[in-house]
């Protein structure tokens, strides 16, 4: 072992081994537990961020903690190799989106394992290869098959210049990224995938998901958005019934309008004489509304002219397309009650509709409504036969009159929607149907599979080449010519199978289930909080519908969910002549601190004052972002990881701080150079714990108590930066703890053992090299060191006595000694006796391995 820690002399020859020795290629055992675990994959952008750098890191240190105990872990990576931003950069660098995706798979491939983590690369795929593509377009056609997938239209942003379907990403401001051109909506028709159908069971699953942050169960529920309500219909002359939904049936009598949809078939029919209505139907039609603006966005409506008739008052009520009615939720209709509703509320003041209360307060407080509707739930009036019931007895009720007069029914209604899975772009995984010359539509037969992308195009930056290319589409179904469809999938497809596809990434199959189900579910899925709702909502979805094919036997994929939290840095700025504010990197930024650490001036490299807008998510758009490769061949890749996981809980935000990372690097600098130390003066004797005195006990017991904090911070809390501040006070100790005896010797071997064991997850490459100069062998596949309950074992107890309620004496006595033995000792205390021996006792108060308490006067 060389005496100074230098990373470069030892990182890369680490990592040699492992590569050579295959350490962490696994296969199946029966005989051993598995541990699946995943860091989700990146997108092959071209370089390592330290969002990446942070959520592998946490994905290796547990995949290796699990390996110490003996598991059998997978840790695989692949790339998520789809998607949008390779078709920029390609027309960008004139280059196609395959060969840029390659080359920046090959370049991170090499940042991964620069950092050293423990993955099998046996398993590594990528999306955009056919070998993967292939098996999720076979499965699209058995889904089809089976009812699950149809053909819709649905609307799409359109830019009328360039004549293109355009991603939501590319809409800026409601505008055209190239060419500024308002965006309007246009049908097209589209694959889905029947996700609806399982939204009871996605929900209901959520309770099984014990390991999962309740936040994103919170999240998930709230986007299936299960809701209980009532459909109901309103006759209407001249035209077939109404049918609109409701969660409030209670509010029935106050129901003064009825609200349809722009894209209602009830519309156009009321449009077809009336020019005004058709224009105002367009308006909408060309405006897409997110369902969270719903609530805040100008309630815009125009009157139909039609009647609707009330199911049970028989009341006449106008019928209006109103722009705040969604055509895809519920019924696109809604019966609009402006005393309680809100959004009613404004369209009803606006165009003078008539507001009927009928819901009081259940204080007896009285109702206002005049400025806003009110909303909660309350007790019925002016409803008749209802009159004085509350939500529940009044919903149940209403539901039973209109059912038994055949007017309405209870349903269940989920905001969720089917999954719309056909992009208009180029780079992803073509789907798999043709359509016939009779218009006919049917999968391409399996052994007509992969439908192959072709990689080798030119891109315009406007159409897809597969569309461009008038040929690509031309095939045959049965003998008779066909055309094949040209849209290809979401790329959330390929990301909501691939965890499985890993325990058997080259099976000729889509999986292989003895493989499946061994691995599968993956123990512990790491990534951001951003995929809280689609990703890792898809991919449960996925997994029933492998299940439902017989691939897989559990009902989800991911037992425990860890989300990491953000990498913010700090972000500098100054102003420009022209009044814009110029981001400056903090890695150009002097900056001086106050005795409290605040930034109290900042300084460029040309001397320039800048302006510090605090720490923010490392980010192009502020120039903040460190490059994670930098700081590896600064510090080297174990002072990078070790940070990440000390400077904060992995779930919460961590600040990067290069004063930290400095920090870090000191921390191993130290663990090397006691190392050296004991190492350089030979081996140790063996430990007799029996023999050791009571100093070098309560420094042993401060070991043991050290591993099972740190077993249990790093197993069960997953709270790595408490596990690694735990090491540190330790090692401090260690250092000032004399070295003279064989057993003191002996006994800082075995804590040294232990520390470079318990860092090893965290700096996995000074920790290979510090264990073997110990004198063992084969970290990669130790035994966690396990806490000595003998050790944890106090004998001895530090007393604290006092007389009078005043400090005089610290004890150190028998840890199961009597309150008589303890008084006897400190009544042979001279610092005691000093304030009793002219007093009489009068009270001794003991709690035992705490206090003596003696009272004198
Ligand atoms: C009458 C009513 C009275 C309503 C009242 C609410 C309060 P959730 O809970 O999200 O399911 N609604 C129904 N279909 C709609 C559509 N296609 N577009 C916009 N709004 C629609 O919401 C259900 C409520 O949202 C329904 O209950 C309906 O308004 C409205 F005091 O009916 B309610």
């Amino acid at each position: 072992m060389q005496e100074q820690y230098r990373p470069q002399d030892i990182e890369q020859k680490v990592q040699e081994h492992w590569d050579n020795n295959k350490t962490f290629v696994v296969s199946e055992d029966p005989n051993k537990e598995k541990f699946y675990c995943l860091s989700m994959f990146p997108y092959p952008s071209g370089r390592l961020h330290m969002g990446h750098v942070r959520n592998y890191t946490i994905g290796d240190v547990i995949s290796r903690y699990q390996r110490l105990q003996g598991k059998n872990v997978m840790q695989p990576i692949g790339w998520d190799a789809f998607g949008l931003p390779a078709e920029n950069a390609a027309v960008k660098n004139k280059t196609a989106p395959a060969p840029w995706t390659y080359e920046n798979i090959e370049y991170m491939k090499n940042q991964l394992k620069l950092l050293g983590f423990g993955y099998d690369w046996n398993r590594e795929f990528a999306t955009c290869t056919p070998e993967y593509y292939r098996w999720e377009q076979e499965f699209f056609t058995k889904l089809y098959n089976k009812g699950l997938v149809y053909k819709k239209t649905s609307s799409v942003n359109w830019c009328p210049n360039d004549q293109t379907v355009l991603a939501n990403e590319q809409v800026e401001d409601g505008c055209c990224w190239r060419c500024d051109t308002p965006v309007e909506q246009k049908e097209i028709p589209q694959w889905f995938i029947k996700i609806t159908e399982y939204a009871q069971e996605l929900l209901d699953d959520l309770d099984q998901l014990e390991g999962w942050p309740e936040m994103v169960k919170t999240m998930q529920r709230n986007w299936i958005g299960r809701s209980e309500g009532v459909e109901l219909s309103f006759a209407v002359k001249g035209h077939s019934d109404l049918e609109v939904y409701t969660t409030r049936p209670d509010t029935l009598m106050g129901v003064t309008y009825v609200g349809i949809a722009a894209g209602h078939p009830l519309a156009a029919a009321a449009a077809e004489n009336n020019p005004e209505l058709a224009k105002f139907i367009d308006e909408c039609r060309n405006t897409k509304v997110a369902e969270a603006e719903l609530a805040t966005m100008e309630k815009k409506g125009m009157a139909t002219g039609l009647t609707a008739i009330h199911p049970l008052n028989g009341r006449e009520v106008p019928v209006y397309v109103a722009n705040f009615v969604l055509m895809d939720y519920g019924t696109g209709a809604v019966m609009a009650v402006p005393a309680h509703d809100q959004r009613d509320f404004e369209f009803a003041t606006k165009y003078g509709l008539d507001i009927v209360p009928v819901i009081k307060p259940e204080d007896g407080s009285e109702l206002d409504i005049s400025e806003a509707a009110y909303t909660e739930k309350g007790v019925l009036f002016d409803s008749g036969e209802f009159d004085g019931l509350g939500f529940q007895d009044a919903f149940n009720a209403i539901a039973a009159k209109l059912e038994a007069e055949g007017k309405g029914k209870k349903t269940v209604n989920f905001r969720l929607r089917d999954w719309g899975v056909s992009r208009q772009r180029y780079w992803g995984a073509p789907i798999p149907m043709v359509t016939t010359e009779d218009g006919e539509v049917h999968p391409v037969p399996a052994d007509q599979l992969p439908v192959i992308l072709p990689e080798d195009v030119v891109m315009d930056g406007v159409t897809s080449p597969i569309k461009a290319d008038k040929t690509w589409a031309e095939t045959t179904f049965e003998g008779k010519p066909a055309l094949r469809e040209t849209d290809t999938f979401d790329t959330f497809m390929e990301s909501s199978w691939y965890y499985a596809r890993y325990c058997s990434p080259k099976a000729d199959e889509m999986l292989d289930s003895d493989a499946a189900n061994y691995w599968l579910p993956v123990d512990q899925y790491i990534g951001g909080i951003e995929h809280a709702c689609m990703h890792l909502l898809y991919s449960r979805f996925f997994h029933k519908l492998l299940r439902d094919c017989g691939m897989v036997q559990s009902d989800e994929p991911f037992k425990q969910l860890l989300c990491q939290g953000m990498v913010l840095a700090d972000a500098y700025y100054y102003t420009s002549d022209k009044g814009a504010k110029i981001w400056v990197s903090p890695t150009e930024v002097t900056v001086e601190r106050d005795e409290k650490g605040r930034i109290t001036k900042a300084v460029d490299t040309e001397g320039n004052e800048v302006v510090h807008s605090g720490m923010t998510k490392m980010s192009k758009s502020k120039n903040n972002g460190i490059d994670p490769q930098e700081m590896v061949d600064k510090y080297g890749a174990d002072t990078v990881r070790l940070f990440m996981m000390f400077a904060s809980p992995a779930d919460m935000t961590l600040e990067w701080q290069e004063s930290g990372v400095e920090g870090a690097n000191r921390f191993l600098k130290r663990v090397w150079k006691l190392v050296h130390e004991h190492t350089a003066k030979g081996a140790a004797e063996a430990l007799d714990a029996a023999a050791l005195t009571a100093d070098q006990k309560a420094l042993r017991r401060d070991v043991h108590k050290t591993i099972a904090k740190v077993s249990d911070d790093v197993g069960r809390r997953q709270t790595f930066n408490t596990a690694i501040a735990a090491i540190m006070e330790l090692m401090n100790k260690l250092a000032k703890a004399p070295q003279e005896s064989a057993q003191d010797r002996a006994l800082l071997d075995e804590a040294l053992k232990a520390i470079v064991c318990m860092l090893y997850p965290m700096t996995p490459h000074i920790c290979f090299e510090m264990w073997k100069a110990l004198g063992e062998s084969d970290i990669d596949h130790a035994a966690w060191p396990m806490a000595d309950e003998k050790a944890l074992v106090e004998d001895e107890k530090l007393i604290i006595v006092q007389v009078n309620g005043k400090l005089r004496a610290k004890l150190t006595v028998a840890a199961d000694a009597t309150k008589e033995q303890v008084e006897a000792i400190a009544l042979n205390d001279e610092n005691v006796t000093k304030f009793t021996d002219d007093k009489t006792i009068r009270k001794v108060i003991f709690v035992p391995g705490k206090l003596l308490n003696i009272v004198a006067n």
